[in-house]
């Protein structure tokens, strides 16, 4: 299996512009801006929960505040992540015509294990259109929502026939 990490450096939507670092930069930053909120949305076959809520109830968001969106396969086989609007479909194939966080400076961190021993990492990028994760894996984007964010959103599924089968949510950008 591909470490999370290998995933991520193969992962051509991705847009990295600093190594792996272990820096809280970000944080000392921004520690005097609004707080943290967390939300975790688990991954499992065929479906995006937001952990505490109903199955199939939306991601709702509010533009301008700060969040810690954890994703967490808790399912047995590899999902991907996007969260865009105007679903494009070619012959089983799919993407979104726009992707909300596409320019939005985030930082993506998680863990992977490392001879035995649990190794944090923390990866600043200029936006994201989609990640995978593996059965297990777990990946965190802190990101400030921008306000022209606001509006209706999907995360979707796009490893092959996922999305037809349901695996997608609607976020809501209030
Ligand atoms: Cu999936």
């Amino acid at each position: 299996m591909k470490s999370l990490i290998t995933r991520i450096a193969f992962c051509t939507s991705l847009f990295i512009t600093a190594t792996f670092t272990l820096s809280t930069g970000w944080a000392s930053e921004h520690e005097h801006q609004k707080p943290l909120i967390k939300i975790k949305v688990l991954l499992t076959e065929m479906s995006f929960q937001v952990e505490g809520l109903p199955e199939g109830a939306p991601l709702v968001l509010q533009a301008g505040e700060r969040y810690k969106l954890i994703f967490e396969n808790v399912g047995v086989v590899m999902h991907e992540v996007l969260l865009g609007r105007g679903l494009i479909s070619n012959h089983g194939d799919h993407n979104y015509q726009e992707h909300m966080l596409a320019d939005t400076p985030l930082i993506l961190t998680g863990s992977s294990i490392v001879d035995g021993k649990k190794r944090i990492f923390a990866v600043d990028v200029n936006g994201f259109e989609e990640f995978e994760l593996d059965p297990g894996l777990r990946l965190s984007l802190l990101v400030s929502i921008p306000e022209t964010a606001r509006g209706v959103w999907e995360l979707g599924c796009f490893a092959a026939g996922h999305h037809e089968a349901g695996m997608f949510l609607p976020v809501l950008v209030q």
